[in-house]
């Protein structure tokens, strides 16, 4: 089964040597690609090393400008589709250690009988830390926002750690994913829904980076909040009839 782990990177320097070797000590057909939007801090070298590295297992998908961590990583979603490795499982997760690579195993474990799987906070067995007061309620509250008008049964829509098996994302209408915010979760998550894939969870403990403030705007807010409500009827109300997936071989 050969892996492709997609790591959006923007000034990521210090992070993602460290994160790239353990990606890769998580098994040998898994190959990673960082999506770097031309991180003036050289993050971009920092990968041409590890390229040098570990021959053959690691790309740099350089997109010169920053242009968002959704386009960053559905544009190797789609370059990754039409690789010759022929890839079956395709991951995304953060490049800031809050989403840790010792996971993999276990969403590689459920994605034998589920199509999509997330990372979940708000599972059993799930946690965060570091947070202060108002980024662990605002996320909160989205996804009990999102769960209420768009009816995804997942906990954790918005979370950026996951994994795909390759007819997922084969399926995906990455053309209609307009905006290209935080929204992007919740409407990849939705469209696997609506295509009648499988979606399953899997705990994982998000560990945050100290930072100052959140850089959401109030205007990347509502967009996503109207975005989320009008889900339902860009892409219909009900998932297709699909047959339940095949286990996957290993
Ligand atoms: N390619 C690309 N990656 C990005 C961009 N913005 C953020 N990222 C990456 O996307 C991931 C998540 O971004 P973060 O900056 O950690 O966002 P966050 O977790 O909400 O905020 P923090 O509290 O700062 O960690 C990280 O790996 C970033 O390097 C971007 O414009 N382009
Ligand atoms: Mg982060």
């Amino acid at each position: 089964m050969k892996v492709l782990v997609v790591v959006p990177t923007y000034n990521e320097v210090d992070n993602v040597r460290p994160l790239i070797r353990e990606i890769l000590a998580q098994g040998e057909t898994i190959d990673v690609w960082v999506a770097d939007d031309g991180s003036p801090d050289g993050t971009g070298a920092a990968v041409r090393e590890a390229m040098a590295e570990f021959p053959g297992r690691v790309e740099l998908i350089d997109r010169g400008h920053k242009g968002g961590r959704g386009a960053a990583v559905l544009a190797s979603f789609k370059k990754g589709l039409a690789d010759p490795h022929g890839y079956d499982i395709f991951f995304e997760m953060d490049a800031d250690f809050s989403h840790h690579p010792r996971e993999i195993p276990k969403f590689l474990a459920k994605l034998q009988t589920h199509d999509m799987v997330i990372g979940s906070r708000y599972v059993e067995g799930g946690s965060t830390s570091e947070w202060g007061a108002a980024r662990p309620l605002l996320s909160w509250m989205a996804n009990k926002y999102i769960a209420l008008v768009a009816g995804v049964p997942v906990r954790d829509t918005t979370s950026g750690y996951r994994g795909y098996r390759r007819a997922v994302l084969e399926q995906c209408d990455f053309d209609r994913i307009k905006i290209k915010g935080y929204v992007v979760h919740g409407e990849m998550a939705y469209q696997a829904w609506v295509n009648g894939f499988q979606l399953g969870e899997v705990p994982i403990h998000f560990k945050n980076r100290v930072r100052d403030a959140s850089k959401l705007t109030s205007e990347e807010i509502y967009m996503a909040l109207l975005n989320f409500a009008l889900l339902r009827f860009r892409y219909g109300f009900r998932p297709k009839k699909r047959a339940r997936p095949a286990e996957v071989r290993s």
